[in-house]
């Protein structure tokens, strides 16, 4: 090897382990807000005041108004008076207690300012003031220390670009749980996600059994899951997926309305119809039409409190159309202009931008409602997608009509990407895709964020797939491994770092209490990280005794055996699992050759 290459060795090395460790979170609350917010302006140049414990507040505002603050910012060391106090003025533009104070003229906007003077936070709309409030809450959360609050002087003002912006739980796989879902509604609350699409594959009364009611438990659990939603400004949307089996008859347009009001009853104002993944008579656009009107007239209006409808068609993205046989067009002009229709961009899996939009807006005539297939792996099962959300256009607020994130059937792993969909789709055009994951793993693991980065290096990246989706995975150890391959021996210490690095953060995370239920979620792949961490350290150890003993090789053998009975094992999986796969993408290939091993 030249001096040259050495040194380019070298080099490689130490930069892709500063890579490996190197990443600047927030170091103040302000700077940890989530969705990052539109405009903040701080005016004590970076030097937090302290409010002390001793100091009393007085709260000015209205009835409602102080029922939602205290209904969204705990308070618990916070001694309260009546007058003359620390103020805190909460109210909606134009109310008495924020006196001249406007929130931005937006929907969903809010003006929040922090000064020792006083707290204002103003909406413009009762969404507004909810989501000033969060923003104020996670402040003070942040700002908590034994003395009292610590905060920055600001005064930020916000809105979401993206009007309808969350989750539709329309994987196929096991169904979020019940907990799970009250979890989510929190999670949605606090991140100003506003939109919750009710519509798991394998809910039967979703399908399969779409004709008939809920049964009472399953009732009863619905209604409680709208509640929650409620409490968090989230809009409930059930869906109903009827047309694997429907006649267009009146006695199944009778069915679904019938269901509609049982859904209705449990307190569900906005409803959704999906025709995706069907074929035959259901998936005729002129008949879908005909009876989203019918439901429009005589469901919707004559319910006063329901949302307008939304559809997701059978033609859902621009690969799975057909354009001449005019199924997109015709749902276009004949769908009252009410009716929203999902879309999944250029294929069923992608990333949207101002072209994808323009098609499909052009041929719908209304914006369309995107339905973003990711983090969801039930096309490819053995994978788990814990990578940044990463590719979708900077400039498409204007063009679409909402954005909801399809997610894995794993809840509590599904938060990683939902994070950063909750800050792309409030604030679009500056959205930072690797920052906000790296805050969004802090976040939701703050006992081992460390540990959960380094082992979703290896989770984002879902192999290959019928629908051509691919995410950047392992490119920080690409150079590093092929060095290696060429025999660099440091290149082959710095690959048993790696390794090293990954087991260890398999250990931590499976010892982790912080989220009993993501570990148990991860717990498939975590074992399988401890496995190619192990496979790693013997291939190299082989490799740097010059491919020379038995028992390195036996050790080599056997511990790819340990990854592959893993992998291939269904008592090691949780349900509806293919498989378990951890850094296919660069890791396990590198490993693989450096073993002389064919897969
Ligand atoms: C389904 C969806 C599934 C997703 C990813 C839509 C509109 N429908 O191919 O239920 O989770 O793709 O596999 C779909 O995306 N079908």
């Amino acid at each position: 090897m030249t001096t040259r290459r050495l040194l380019l060795a070298a080099l490689l090395i130490v930069g892709s382990l500063a890579t490996l460790g190197a990443h600047t979170l927030p170091t103040t609350p302000l700077e940890w807000l989530n969705p990052r917010p539109q405009k903040v302006v701080t005016t004590s140049a970076g030097q937090p005041l302290l409010l002390s414990h001793e100091l009393k507040w007085q709260l000015v505002a209205s009835d409602a108004a102080a029922e939602m603050f205290h209904s969204v910012v705990e308070c618990p060391d916070v001694k309260w008076t009546s007058r003359r106090g620390f103020k805190v003025r909460v109210g909606l533009t134009g109310d008495k207690a924020v006196a001249t104070a406007q929130a931005p003229a937006r929907a969903e906007g809010y003006l929040l300012t922090m000064s020792t003077d006083g707290i204002t936070v103003v909406g413009h709309d009762t969404d507004g003031l909810y989501y000033g409030l969060q923003t104020l809450a996670a402040l003070l959360r942040g700002g908590r220390t034994d003395q009292g609050v610590m905060f920055e002087c600001c005064q930020i003002e916000d809105w979401p670009e993206i009007a309808e912006r969350g989750v539709v739980e329309g994987f196929y796989g096991t169904p979020w749980s019940h907990s799970a879902r009250l979890d989510q509604m929190d999670f949605y609350g606090r991140n100003k996600l506003n939109t919750y699409i009710y519509g798991p594959k394998d809910d039967p009364w979703h399908r399969g059994r779409w004709r008939e009611p809920y049964p009472a438990d399953q009732a009863a659990r619905l209604g409680e899951l709208v509640e929650a939603a409620g409490r968090n400004h989230v809009t409930f949307y059930w869906a109903i997926h009827p047309g694997g089996d429907i006649k267009w008859t009146t006695a199944d347009r009778d069915a679904l309305v019938a269901k509609f009001e049982q859904v209705y009853e449990l307190g569900v104002r906005a409803f959704a119809v999906f025709f995706d993944d069907i074929g035959g008579e259901g998936a005729r656009a002129d008949k879908q039409a005909e009876l989203l009107n019918f439901l429009h007239h005589n469901f919707v209006a004559t319910h006063p409190d329901v949302e307008p409808l939304m559809l997701c068609p059978t033609e859902y993205n621009r690969a799975w159309s057909n354009d001449a046989g005019g199924y997109l067009r015709t749902l276009g002009s004949e769908l009252d202009s009410n009716i929203r229709i999902m879309w999944t961009g250029n294929r069923v899996i992608s990333t949207i931008d101002r072209e994808a939009m323009g098609w499909i807006n052009e041929r719908i005539g209304r914006k369309g409602f995107v339905w973003f297939n990711f983090p969801v792996n039930d096309y490819v099962r053995d994978h788990l997608l814990l990578g940044p959300v990463y590719g979708n256009a900077a400039d498409v607020a204007g063009e679409v009509a909402g954005f909801v994130s399809n997610p894995m059937e794993y809840a509590q792993a599904s938060k990683i990407a939902l994070y950063s969909i909750a800050d792309y789709t409030w604030n679009t055009d500056t959205y930072d895709a690797d920052h906000s994951w790296l805050r969004s793993l802090a976040t939701l693991l703050p006992t081992n964020s460390e540990a959960l980065r380094i082992f979703a290096l290896y989770n984002k990246d879902m192999g290959e797939n019928v629908h051509q989706f691919r995410r950047e995975e392992g490119s920080e150890i690409e150079q590093i491994a092929a060095l290696a391959i060429e025999g660099d021996g440091q290149a082959l210490d710095a690959l048993a770092q790696v390794c090293r690095a990954l087991g260890k953060a398999c250990d931590a995370l499976l010892a982790d209490t912080h989220n009993p239920q993501l570990i148990e979620e991860l717990r498939p792949w975590l074992v399988q990280g401890q496995n190619v961490a192990a496979y790693g350290g013997a291939v190299v150890e082989w490799r740097k005794a010059g491919c020379q003993g038995d028992k390195l090789r036996s050790e080599v053998e056997r511990l790819r055996k340990v990854i592959d009975h893993h992998d291939t094992t269904p008592e090691l999986r949780h349900p509806y699992q293919t498989g378990t796969k951890v850094g296919s993408k660069v890791l396990m290939p590198t490993l693989d050759k450096l073993a002389g091993i064919e897969k």
